[in-house]
C-alpha cells in the first residue's frame, strides 16, 4: 500500500471543448487573459481523468499517460499547482496521475480537458474554497481554453477588462442556454500526432506579427454577438456559418504571420471540399479546425452518420469521430482516507 492512502486523493474528470468562435491570442501572457471572449461547445468524447493525491515528498511527481513527466510538461504543472497551493496557503507537493482517451496536442483540445481536470482535482485535494467560476478562472491559468472546459454544453468565456491581477476576477467562462439545438461534431481526424508548433508560440507570434490579427479580433466581437444570437434562435445553419468564417479567418491569421504558421494540411482541405459538397447537397454542415490538420464538422444528430460517411469515403487518411454536446468537469470520487 503505497503512502498516499493516508493522505486526500480526488480524481476528476473532463471533457474537450471545440471553439465555434475562436479564442487566439492573449493580451496578457501570465494570467491568460484573452484578446478576445469566445464561444465553445464542450463535448462528450475524449475526455481526462486527473487524479491528484497531496503528499509528503519534496517535488511535485506527474504521471502523463502511464509515463513519468519531465521538462516543460511537468514544470507547466508544478506551475499550476503552486498556484493552487498560494490560494490555500498550503506548501505540500502533489502527485498528478492524469491520462487523455484522446490524441494529445493534435488540435483536439487536450490541454482544455487536462487543465479542466487538474483544476477541479487539484482544487479539491487542496481543499481550495471554489466554485464553479472559480475553478473556470484557475482553469484558465493553466491554458485558456481550459476555462470553457469546466461547463458542459455551450459555454463562453468573457474575455474581460485590464490587464494582470486586477483583471483576473472579470475573465471566466459560463454556460449558455442551447435551446434546441442538439449538435454533432464529427471530428475527421487526420493526424493524430502532436502539432510542432504550439497553441502558446502560434497565438503569440500571430498577435505580434500578423497585419490580419486585429481585423480578425474586431470581426470575432461581431461574430461573437451573432452567434449569441443564432444559439438563441436555435439556428443550426446561421450557428455553422458564423463557426466556418471565425475559424478560416483565425487561421488567415496565422498564414499571415511573420513567418507564416499553417496548420491545414491537403488533407484538411479534402475534408473542406467535402463539407461544401454536402452543403451543396442540402446538409446543414459546417467545419472547424483549431490549430492542427483535424477538421470538426458541425451538423445536426440526425445528420451525423451521412457526415462521417461522406468523410471516411475520402480515402484512408481519413477517420471520424462523432461527438455530442458534453457535460462539464466533475468530481469522479473523494479518496479521502
Ligand atoms: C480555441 N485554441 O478557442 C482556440 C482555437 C486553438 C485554436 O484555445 O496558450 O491550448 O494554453 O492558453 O488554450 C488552444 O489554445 O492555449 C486554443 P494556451 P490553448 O479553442
Amino acid at each position: 500500500m503505497s503512502s498516499d492512502t493516508d493522505v486526500t486523493a480526488t480524481t476528476a474528470v473532463a471533457y474537450p471543448n471545440i471553439a465555434l468562435v475562436k479564442y487566439w491570442g492573449k493580451r496578457d501572457e501570465e494570467f491568460f487573459l484573452p484578446v478576445t471572449s469566445s464561444l465553445s461547445l464542450t463535448l462528450d468524447i475524449f475526455p481526462t481523468t486527473t487524479t491528484v493525491t497531496v503528499i509528503d515528498g519534496p517535488d511535485d511527481v506527474v504521471e502523463f499517460n502511464g509515463e513519468v513527466a519531465s521538462g516543460t510538461p511537468l514544470a507547466r504543472i508544478t506551475r499550476f499547482l503552486d498556484l493552487v497551493r498560494a490560494k490555500t496557503g498550503r506548501t505540500e507537493r502533489a502527485h498528478v496521475v492524469t491520462s487523455n482517451a484522446g490524441p494529445t496536442g493534435a488540435g483536439l483540445a487536450s490541454s482544455a480537458s487536462g487543465f479542466a481536470a487538474l483544476a477541479t482535482s487539484a482544487a479539491a485535494a487542496f481543499s481550495l474554497d471554489a466554485d464553479q467560476r472559480a475553478l473556470s478562472r484557475l482553469a484558465r491559468r493553466g491554458s485558456g481554453s481550459a476555462s470553457r472546459s469546466i461547463f458542459g454544453g455551450f459555454v463562453v468565456w468573457n474575455a474581460g477588462d485590464g490587464l494582470g491581477e486586477a483583471a483576473d476576477l472579470g475573465s471566466y467562462a459560463e454556460p449558455i442556454d442551447g435551446g434546441s439545438l442538439d449538435p454533432a461534431l464529427v471530428v475527421g481526424v487526420v493526424n493524430n500526432q502532436a502539432k510542432a508548433v504550439s497553441s502558446t508560440v502560434a497565438m503569440r507570434q500571430t498577435v505580434a506579427t500578423s497585419p490580419f490579427y486585429l481585423p480578425w479580433a474586431e470581426s470575432s466581437k461581431v461574430d461573437l454577438a451573432e452567434m449569441r444570437a443564432a444559439i438563441a434562435a436555435s439556428d443550426l445553419a446561421a450557428v455553422g456559418e458564423i463557426a466556418e468564417r471565425n475559424a478560416l479567418g483565425m487561421h488567415a491569421t496565422m498564414l499571415t504571420a511573420r513567418p507564416g504558421i499553417r496548420y491545414l494540411s491537403p488533407q484538411s482541405l479534402a475534408i473542406l471540399d467535402a463539407v461544401q459538397g454536402l452543403r451543396a447537397d442540402g446538409v446543414v454542415a459546417y467545419a472547424t479546425i483549431d490549430a492542427g490538420p483535424n477538421v470538426k464538422v458541425l451538423c445536426s444528430r440526425a445528420d451525423a452518420p451521412v457526415v462521417a460517411k461522406t468523410i471516411e469515403a475520402l480515402g484512408d487518411f481519413v477517420s471520424t469521430q462523432t461527438a455530442f454536446s458534453g457535460q462539464g468537469a466533475y468530481l469522479l470520487r473523494d479518496g479521502a482516507s
